[in-house]
């Protein structure tokens, strides 16, 4: 059986790798920030004292970061992925990052130590990693991504190769897209709702099944309504690297993508505010002016 490394013990991490050590794998764990790796050792991780040393002491590095900066930290930092991996390691991003440069990164990882990469972005959230119900768009070769699955089954209902290195993450913008642009519109009918003294707080169950709802809808519309954004579930910051990312795909591809350059500004403008590190839930502040 693999031997898992989890680096980024964020929102999504935490969970994703407390299912993991349940399903009884052998899992070290390092982060950044170093006192999120607490809970996970009392639940029996095992603590890499370096990100060297994690990548060392493992068969599979799984990483799940803030974005495409942060994935290229984690493997060309100093002390990282790159410079202590080997060819019979994997490595495994569930990071929502860029497309392009992830199939940039898998070269360079590649050519420095003979490690494959899988680009394995996930959708389902907060609740979808802690009750193993994950959607999981995977790009890499085939091989690797069936080494994947035995390890991806605690985390998801579904994992899917799309393709080659990078086809996940371009999935995964396509998702993201849908979401987060969905998320803008939410608020927009939230308020008309309100402003026009119908109870907001109705939309979700009075819609639900419709043509209308979907699992953000169901998510964000009753938060929206109660104007009650916590615990965090969905950071603003996410949302807004995940729009940049399907604007420059946009870009990149040659195709036009108007809704996505507008819910990017759109939350951009909220980001800005002093609002990115807030739930997604909140952007109906925009609107209440
Ligand atoms: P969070 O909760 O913001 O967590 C982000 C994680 O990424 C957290 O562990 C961070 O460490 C880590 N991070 C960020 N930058 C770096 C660098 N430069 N080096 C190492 N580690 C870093 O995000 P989520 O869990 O919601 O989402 C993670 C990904 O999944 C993201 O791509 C989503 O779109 C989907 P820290 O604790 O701050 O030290």
């Amino acid at each position: 059986m693999d031997k898992i490394g989890f680096v980024g013990l964020g929102l999504m991490g935490q969970p994703m790798t407390r299912r993991l050590i349940e399903a009884g794998f052998d899992v070290t764990v390092w982060n950044r920030s170093p006192d999120k790796c607490a809970e996970l050792v009392k639940t029996g991780a095992t603590l890499a004292k370096s990100l060297g040393e994690l990548v060392e002491r493992v068969d599979v590095v799984m990483t799940c970061v803030s974005d495409t900066a942060a994935v290229e930290a984690v493997v060309f930092g100093e002390n990282g992925v790159a410079e202590h991996g080997a060819p019979a390691k994997l490595l495994i991003d569930f990071s929502s990052i860029e497309p392009s440069t992830t199939r940039e990164l898998a070269e360079r990882l590649q050519a420095a130590c003979g490690m494959h990469w899988v680009d394995a972005p996930v959708s389902g959230g907060t609740a979808g990693a802690e009750n193993g119900t994950l959607v999981i768009m995977a790009g890499g070769r085939e091989e690797d991504v069936e080494r994947l699955r035995p390890l991806a089954a605690p985390l998801s209902q579904r994992l899917t190769r799309m393709g080659g290195v990078g086809a996940g993450q371009v999935t995964k913008v396509c998702n993201q897209l849908i979401v987060a642009a969905n998320a803008m519109l939410i608020a927009e009918a939230v308020t008309l709702a309100e402003k026009s003294g119908v109870d907001a707080s109705q939309l979700a169950p009075a819609l639900a099944g419709g043509f209308a709802d979907s699992k953000p809808f169901q998510i964000l519309s009753p938060r929206m309504a109660a104007k009650d954004y916590e615990p965090v579930q969905w950071k603003v910051a996410t949302l807004l690297k995940d729009l940049d990312n399907a604007t420059k795909l946009a870009r990149e591809v040659g195709g036009g993508a108007p809704l996505a350059g507008l819910a990017n500004q759109l939350m951009r403008v909220f980001a800005e505010q002093g609002n990115s590190q807030r739930d997604l839930a909140s952007v109906i502040e925009l609107y209440q002016g």
